[in-house]
């Protein structure tokens, strides 16, 4: 007796077997049930738009699932918002883990169990809002969230006073919040050979606690109040569903640029991912100022499109009261400006322009800090050109001699 495979069968079980090898799902009959119950529903609602040829038996359509979710794969594991894609299944939404951006450490089930939790809400004052809105206009990693997942985490964060030597953050523990300074002076200690080491500090800006619960790793530093203080709070889950849900978007995005930086040649490949998961962008008209000379500064530029004019004031004379504001240098796509204050740790040596409209990477210092130390030595090389330039300009380097010591 000879038995017949029905047509569509082989595909079906396989395009099934691909989205549970993918999502490693606990309850695999729940999935199972999911899964076709979802893939039923595409197809009677693809068969009322009256496409017959999507219309007819699966197998065309089995072969479909393999290929979106042979997509979502080479495409670090993001949901695909392709619109050329005729069919989308829906289970894909609702069960792909919310993909590590990162090659690091990742538990696929614990995020099936994420998506089951409710989305966290913290009821707040009129004035803590205003407050928490101020705290949270310069944080780079809530730079590109757009208005809804904003309002998400605002209403997800909360607040916590703390008091003077108390640890915000012990190293190798779990990560539970994000934090975002509203108050207060925050010692960073990192382990070094068994001793606890000060690595740096944060005094009443900035935010921390944001790689635990990006790479699902330990504490990589332990976080001490050095006085009384105010943060605002995000809770892991809601910090995971939105932040690390856009940086998976943003290494689409980026990866290709990021690759053709001639600043982070020294970089590894997963140093670099890194880098595109803090970095903001940020857009300026003509002639807006990106950096004002003298100001104290707190991030760094990589141009991505448009042009940047850089100019220097100086005193023509010692005694001369009149500075006169010199064209002194043009950064285009791929040039980097504004490293040399978080280098020397001194204000701005020079104002920053757009000459058009102007899209640039931005990093925060602290990130700047901690993961662009091996391209220091072509920072510095650089910085040594400009004390040349300046010698050429103005006849001295004493401004950048003082700023470099
Ligand atoms: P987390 O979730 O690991 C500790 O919890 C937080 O300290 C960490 O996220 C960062 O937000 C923050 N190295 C590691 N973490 C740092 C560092 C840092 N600075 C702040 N954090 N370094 C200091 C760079 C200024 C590198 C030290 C070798
Ligand atoms: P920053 O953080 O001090 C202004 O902010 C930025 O302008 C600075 O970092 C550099 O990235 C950038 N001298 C000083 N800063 C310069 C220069 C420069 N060029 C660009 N920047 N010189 C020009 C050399 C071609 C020498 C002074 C005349």
């Amino acid at each position: 007796m000879s038995i017949e495979i029905p047509e569509g069968l082989t595909e079906l079980l396989q395009s099934f077997t691909v989205e549970v090898l993918r999502n490693q799902p606990r309850d695999l009959l729940e999935f199972a049930l999911q899964y076709f119950t979802q893939l039923k529903d595409s197809e009677t609602k693809e068969a009322s738009f009256g496409n017959d040829q999507n219309s007819a038996p699966r197998p065309g359509k089995a072969v479909n699932f393999i290929d979106e979710a042979m997509q979502i794969d080479s495409e670090n594991g993001e949901e695909e918002d392709d619109d050329d894609e005729e069919f989308v299944a829906p289970v894909i939404n609702r069960f792909i883990r919310r993909a590590s951006v990162c090659a690091e450490a990742f538990n696929p089930d614990e995020d099936d169990d994420e998506d089951k939790e409710p989305w966290v809400t913290h009821p707040k004052t009129d004035e803590q809002r205003q407050r928490l809105q101020e705290a949270c206009r310069d944080i780079l990693l809530f730079k590109n969230l757009d208005p809804e997942e904003m309002s998400q985490v605002l209403d997800a964060i909360f607040e916590k006073f703390c008091t003077e030597g108390e640890h915000i953050i012990d190293q190798d523990d779990d990560g539970d919040n994000f934090y975002v300074i509203e108050s207060g002076t925050y010692n960073i200690f990192v382990m070094v050979d068994g001793a606890e080491k000060l690595v740096g500090s944060y005094d009443n800006r900035g935010s921390f606690g944001e790689l635990a619960l990006m790479y699902n790793t330990p504490r990589a530093a332990t976080i001490i109040a050095t006085s009384p203080g105010a943060l605002w709070c995000l809770d892991r889950l809601t910090f995971r569903r939105i932040i690390v849900k856009n940086n998976a978007k943003k290494r689409r995005l980026y990866e290709a640029f990021i690759e053709t930086l001639p600043l982070l040649t020294s970089l590894e490949l997963s140093e670099r991912m890194k880098v595109v998961d803090v970095i903001s962008t940020r857009v300026y008209t003509d002639s807006q100022q990106i950096i004002a000379q003298g100001d104290l500064a707190d991030c760094f530029y990589i141009v991505e499109s448009g042009q940047v004019r850089i100019n220097m004031k100086r005193s023509r004379t010692k005694k001369d009261q009149e500075e006169e504001e010199m064209e002194i240098a043009t950064c285009s796509r791929g040039q980097y400006f504004g490293e040399l204050a978080l280098v020397t740790n001194k204000p701005r040596a020079a104002s920053a322009y757009a000459v058009g409209s102007v899209k640039c990477l931005v990093m925060d210092v602290k990130a700047f800090e901690r993961l662009l130390g091996p391209c220091m030595d072509i920072m510095k090389r650089n910085i040594a050109n400009y004390e040349e330039q300046l010698v050429a300009l103005f006849g001295s380097s004493t401004e950048i001699e003082q700023q470099s010591a």
